[in-house]
């Protein structure tokens, strides 16, 4: 497809013949899925349960509606829905009609939205006409206005529409006995578009194939050791790649088990259907873990969460809140430092405690490459191992260039094919790896670089902090100099910026690391899934 940067041809043919790309694609997949588990549960959304085989024959008749209203192969189709039923039905059905759905948060607004609809050249989109409270119409009445492209925009309302827009639940219904056949898609094209995690501007577009996304899809499953009996919870968005397919709810439909949707959910509904809907796995970035610690004790008294692997990722997992995850919540922990570029890194099921709670893990698949370079010289050979450097990796899952951005492709890709993660990375002796930051996010303060990580680790290990962010300043004298930002502890008193530098002192942090300033703040910002904003809190470190 036009601005998608293929895999080389012969490293395409060693992937097949290596069977990690089967040539199969995802809605084939999903009907072989739905023949085999058939009158199995796959999704629980509220009171409405739906099988294998209801599910794909839901699918089925979204993708009919979607031909009949004119979407044709490869053409985009931005989708944001909350987490459920419509979601699931919505996402497989295109696909099925050999669309591209590009996933967006539910999160995001009109300036997203606009930009995906934009970049992707999207005839349609499909968003709720509400959602958590927030009326989104005149949202889709200013694209409408502003994407000419977009033909269809498909509304998931109870009611009937305002004139010019399309009700969500009409597709199905009007692709129901529509005898049209599903357009055959190949399994080497591109089946979604992912968004980039990256906390600049707009997020870019990350092209999928039915082939790479499948694969990291069967092998997540296969470490996680997922089967029959495995009950998901979805907590965060279920578009993300974390929720989507690490191994994430396609990863249980792979398993043949059972996927439960929650959308929006405060932390004490959530550990009460953790425990009473018997849960098996879900995926939770550190701030919803740490909502799920807090709340434990007062929610969750006795009944600790014994079956529960609870995966966390998408940004640091300090070992504080690892060690309460464990003791508090009693359940058994994994760590998974992944991108929707592709790399998946997971700590395995029997790894020492020690490695699920102090390192990010290890690649999901034999082959994967990763190397770590000097940021400051990406062209000198790898570091070795032990050693702080940037992340650069290529494998059978990971994506050559972002859609469209031909511009980009040699500030984030090498010659060689290598994606540039940005993150700063430490391999282990034994090969796990230890995430240490993002290399713009780096500190240079007087001609020292100040990792704030670090800082940050340190910081929440203060009994009265909740949870820090240390972001680097402009600064006149010393180029930059470092802002820390915590939440305290709820009823403790807050501490001085003099009493947590002697307390980060006192733990042998060198001098220069020690925090210029220090902003208690009620909440960090988060972003659209929950991960630290760390440039909304650049942006607002107060002037000297
Ligand atoms: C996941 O994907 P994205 O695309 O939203 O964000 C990727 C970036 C990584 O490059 C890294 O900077 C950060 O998020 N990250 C982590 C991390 N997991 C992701 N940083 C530290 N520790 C971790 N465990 O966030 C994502 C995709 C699939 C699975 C899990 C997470």
């Amino acid at each position: 497809m036009k601005g998608v940067v293929a895999y080389p041809e012969q490293l395409a043919e060693r992937y097949r013949a290596l069977q990690l790309w089967k040539g199969q694609s995802i809605p084939d997949w999903f009907e072989e899925l739905a023949a085999r588990f058939s009158n199995r549960t796959a999704l629980v959304d509220g009171e409405r349960r739906v099988s294998y085989a209801e599910l794909a024959r839901r699918a089925r008749a979204v993708a009919r509606g979607l031909s009949l209203a004119g979407v044709r192969a490869l053409d985009r189709v931005v989708l944001q829905l909350p987490n459920g039923l419509e979601l699931v039905e919505t996402l497989l059905g295109s696909m099925r009609a050999g669309a591209i759905p590009v996933l967006a948060l539910p999160a995001h607004r009109r300036v997203e939205l606009e930009a995906f609809c934009r970049r992707a050249g999207a005839v349609g989109l499909v968003m709720p006409e509400r959602h958590a409270g927030v009326d989104l119409l005149t949202t889709a009445r200013e694209l409408r206005a502003a994407c000419a492209e977009l033909r269809s925009i498909w509304l998931a309302s109870s009611g009937e529409p305002p004139p010019g827009f399309q009700r969500l639940s009409a597709l199905g219904e009007a692709g129901a006995d529509a005898g049209e056949a599903a357009p055959g898609v190949s399994a080497s094209e591109v089946a979604l578009l992912q968004l980039s995690g990256g906390s600049t501007g707009v997020p870019k577009l990350i092209p999928r194939t039915h082939d790479d996304y499948l694969y990291s899809v069967r092998a997540s499953a296969e470490l996680c050791a997922l089967d029959a009996d495995s009950r998901f919870l979805a907590m965060l968005p279920m578009t993300h790649n974390f929720t989507l397919s690490s191994p994430g709810w396609l990863g249980v439909f792979h398993a043949g088990g059972t996927v439960l949707c929650a959308d929006g959910l405060l932390p004490g509904r959530l550990l009460e259907l953790l425990s009473r809907e018997r849960i098996t796995i879900a995926a939770a970035v550190p701030s919803l873990a740490r909502a799920l610690v807090e709340a434990a004790p007062r929610l969750l008294p006795d009944r600790k969460l014994e079956g529960l692997l609870l995966q966390v990722g998408g940004a640091k997992l300090d070992r504080k809140l690892a060690r309460a995850v464990l003791e508090v919540l009693g359940c058994r922990l994994q760590q998974v430092f992944g991108m929707a570029e592709g790399l998946v890194n997971y700590t395995r099921l029997d790894a020492p405690a020690a490695v699920v709670m102090e390192t990010q893990g290890r690649p999901l698949s034999p082959y994967d490459e990763l190397r770590v370079v000097d940021p400051d010289d990406p062209a000198a050979s790898p570091l070795p191992s032990g050693a702080v450097g940037e992340l650069q990796t290529r494998g059978p899952y990971t994506i050559r260039g972002y859609f469209d951005d031909l511009a980009g492709q040699t500030r984030h890709f090498t010659a060689d094919g290598f994606y540039r993660t940005g993150d700063l990375v430490r391999r282990t002796a034994d090969g796990d790896l230890i995430v240490e930051g993002r290399i713009g996010e780096r500190i240079l303060r007087g001609g020292e670089k100040i990792a704030p990580d670090e800082v940050e680790a340190h910081l929440r290990e203060h009994p009265s902090v909740r949870d820090a962010a240390v972001v680097g300043v402009d600064d006149e004298y010393l180029g930059q100099r470092s802002h820390a930002f915590i939440s305290v502890v709820n009823g403790a008193a807050l501490p001085t910026t003099a009493e947590l530098r002697a307390f980060l002192r006192a733990r042998g942090l060198a001098a220069f690391k020690l925090p210029d300033a220090v902003q208690a703040l009620a909440e960090l910002p988060r972003t659209k899934i929950g991960k630290t904003d760390k440039q909304a809190l650049q942006k607002s470190a107060a002037p000297r």
